[in-house]
């Protein structure tokens, strides 16, 4: 069976009990931000390249309201996160903020001070609840939707203004990179903030132009499917991978390797280039022409196109970009295994997390029973639509969430 996905609305009752809980007073703001799945274009971000993301139901919701003072006092209501659950977050004024908001523990909170120091204006301060169904270190971007749904949140606090979707999603990456040290690239952030009901999203993340691809087909679904591991390698392996490309595009003198082509793989060759480089740089030129493929296909509703690209970038992540597991590749060829199964691959960073497969509607029940009963692990299963990106949410009736 394919988990539950508890609806936006329990999220926000569930916060806004623990707000009242705790703070004895109501929420006045209510915001949320999604977590997402990358259908293709894997590792292309940070090479300025191609990612075709989709924004998931699963998704995380802040609730709070703005205090005078210079303290916010932050709750999660999340079990699967490091302990304690509740911070306090000192806040003089901007300018001060960089020396008093400094990373430490819990991590959690880390992602919300990140945003605090990044964000784009003065930020207020306030007292919140977050509660959140986007699984911790599953690769469904939780930390990105973290990042999103507190600068969402803030900006709710401020009042109107006209800052970019774009100068949010670089603010939110920027915590990342810059406040918690995670060198992410930007789709995360991106589809988190961009993400339409019914889309997949094709970001050009040079350019940061996004289209809007749709996948409504009702006999289709994505299917993804929890592996449960996750290897420590993630972040270490993750940068150095994001150095070997710079250092290929630095020998074919290139920008990035998304201005690579064959011939330079074919050089690296001549020059005898340190076999990694070749296979990253590989991986990352085959990679950015399959999403354009793979949009292409799913444009004209060519789903067996896309499933065949699936398989091919999943092979390449395994064989040529070296970040998948034993995990995530008996996940996929079980997977492939079974009839109704268009494609599958790992998606996200790596190294664990969960695979995304392309299904029809009725062969889904057969995967997930195939999979429970010859996966060694215990895998955990989500159905899920393209979903919206991050929304300032209105409280519906009060006696629903009161
Ligand atoms: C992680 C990163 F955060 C993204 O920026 C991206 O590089 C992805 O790994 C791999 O495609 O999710």
């Amino acid at each position: 069976m394919a988990e539950n996905i508890p609806s936006v609305d329990s999220l926000v009752a569930e916060a806004t009990r623990v707000f009242k809980e705790e703070f004895n007073c109501k929420p006045e703001v209510a915001v949320c931000a999604p977590g997402r799945v990358n259908l293709i274009g894997e590792h292309t971000d940070y090479n300025d390249g191609f990612v075709l993301p989709m924004a998931l139901p699963l998704v995380t919701v802040i609730v709070g309201k703005k205090i005078s003072g210079y303290e916010s006092v932050v709750i999660t209501t999340k079990k699967d996160v490091d302990s304690p659950n509740k911070v306090v977050i000192e806040m003089p004024n901007k300018r001060a903020l960089i020396s008093y908001c400094k990373p430490g523990k819990p991590k959690w909170a880390n992602y919300v001070k990140g945003v605090i120091v990044n964000y784009v204006g003065e930020p207020p301060t306030f007292q919140a609840v977050i509660a959140s169904s986007v699984p911790t270190g599953g690769g469904l971007s939780s930390s990105a939707s973290l990042e999103v749904a507190t600068y969402t949140f803030l900006d709710a606090l401020n009042g109107p203004n006209d800052i970019l979707p774009k100068t949010k999603a670089l603010a939110c990456q920027k915590a990342e990179n810059g406040y918690v040290g995670m060198p992410c690239g930007i789709m995360d952030q991106f589809i988190s903030v961009m993400g339409k009901e019914g889309n997949a999203l094709l970001i050009d993340c040079r350019s940061m132009v996004s289209t809007l691809i749709p996948l409504t087909e009702p006999d289709i679904v994505v299917l993804i499917t929890n592996s449960n591991v996750k290897h420590e390698l993630t972040g270490s392996e993750y940068s150095t991978r994001k150095n070997q490309c710079m250092e290929a595009s630095q020998l074919i003198k290139k920008i990035s390797l998304r201005d690579a082509a064959e011939s330079d793989i074919e050089y690296l060759e001549s020059i005898n280039a340190n076999p990694d480089l070749i296979k990253r740089t590989k991986h990352v030129v085959t990679e950015i022409q399959r999403t354009l493929e793979g949009s292409e296909a799913l444009k004209s509703k060519d789903y067996k196109k896309f499933g065949e690209l699936m398989i091919e970038s999943h092979n390449s992540l395994r064989d040529d970009y070296e970040v998948s597991c034993p995990e995530l590749d008996v996940l996929v060829e079980l997977a492939l295994e079974v009839d109704g199964v268009l494609g599958s691959r790992m998606t996200g960073g790596g190294f664990g997390g969960c695979t995304v497969t392309l299904v029809y509607k009725k062969a889904v029940a057969k995967v997930i029973e195939y999979i429970n009963n010859n996966y060694e692990g215990k895998a955990t299963f989500y159905i899920c639509k393209p979903s919206n990106g991050a929304q300032l949410l209105q409280f519906k009736q009060e006696s629903h969430y009161y």
